[in-house]
């Protein structure tokens, strides 16, 4: 993968079941979709939102991400930044 210049298929699966397939996706470039399924805030990528979620969270929208993706997971809103507006998407999947 080291010397690999596209990803052939990289497969998003929404929290509510859509399934979105973006194919040959370079390396090292920031690629963007959107969905309506709504984005799963689960942090530590264990597939699920609960309060184990809330401290990486806290950690990207504070500019202390444990690993650079937390910067993309933590963007809620899809917007391309992390800031306030990213905690009410946050609240509103953990306690749905
Ligand atoms: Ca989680
Ligand atoms: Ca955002």
């Amino acid at each position: 993968m080291a010397n690999a210049f596209l990803v052939d298929l990289v497969m998003i699966r929404g929290p509510k079941g859509t399934q979105t397939v973006v194919e040959y996706v370079a390396v090292n470039r920031v690629a963007t979709t959107s969905t309506t399924d709504g984005l799963l805030p689960d942090m530590n990528l264990d597939r699920k939102s609960d309060g184990k979620d809330v401290a990486p969270f806290v950690l990207a929208m504070t500019g202390q991400p444990i690993r650079q993706m937390d910067l993309v997971i933590a963007d809620l809103n899809g917007d391309a930044t992390i800031y306030v507006g990213d905690v009410a998407a946050f609240v509103t999947q953990l306690i749905d």
